[in-house]
């Protein structure tokens, strides 16, 4: 849990991955939530995205900036309701900035770290996400993962296949998680939402928000 006994360390995953325990200040966490809760009700309300095959994702999704579908960006949600999504806030993106900096040490590579969507993912009940690749992004640029809520058990593999080797990393609220570099088409997903570990205090009740930020490289 966050706010522990003991400080959780900072620690490099795997080539590239890094994991900041408790970055998000508590104010910033209450920031999030508030924020997440705005954009869920719309222009392009939070849905579960169903999959090409039919089936349906447990978690809850909203999009900034970019709205991905199953397997591309686009501006208007056309499997939801046509609207535009919101835009990115700069406020983010500068966050983003931050995570950079602060998970590589190299604030000057940071700089030029823009990322141009969100995606939002609201796990509730038994949600959970399976193993995948984040590749339908056209840019290298790392993706920035914040956490709020419930703990999770966080699922870092290898860029060959779902199965091992990979290794379970337990994200609490307010954790950083960044891969970029020789992880960044690594496949991960989260087999395990752990309900009742969370933080009321960040005005999230029950249930885990994840944002992540990428850079789509999609131009305007
Ligand atoms: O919820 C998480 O920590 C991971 C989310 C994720 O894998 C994704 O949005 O692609």
């Amino acid at each position: 849990m966050s706010g522990g006994l003991f400080p959780r360390p900072r620690e490099v995953v795997a080539p590239g991955a890094v994991h900041v325990p408790a970055w998000l200040s508590e104010e910033r966490r209450r920031e999030l939530v508030r924020a997440c809760r705005e954009w869920a009700r719309g222009p392009v309300p939070i849905r579960r995205t169903v999959l090409p095959n039919g089936g349906v994702m447990s978690v809850r999704t909203v999009c900034l900036g970019w709205h991905w579908q199953p397997y591309r960006y686009t501006r208007t949600a056309g499997d939801v309701n046509g609207a535009r999504v919101a835009a990115l806030p700069s406020w983010l993106v500068e966050w983003g900035r931050e995570a950079v900096a602060d998970a590589y040490g190299d604030p000057a590579g940071a700089a030029a770290y823009t990322p141009d969507t969100a995606l939002i993912n609201f796990y509730d009940g038994d949600a959970t996400m399976g193993m995948h690749q984040d590749k339908d992004e056209h840019s290298l640029a790392p993706v920035v993962s914040l956490s709020i809520g419930d703990s999770c058990v966080f699922r870092l593999g290898n860029t060959e296949s779902r199965g091992r080797p990979y290794r379970d990393v337990e994200l609490c609220s307010g954790d950083l998680f960044v891969f970029g570099g020789a992880s960044r088409l690594a496949y991960h997903g989260v087999p395990k939402v752990r309900p009742g570990t969370g933080d009321p205090a960040t005005g999230l009740a029950g249930g885990r928000l994840n944002i992540t930020l990428r850079e789509t490289g999609l131009g305007d």
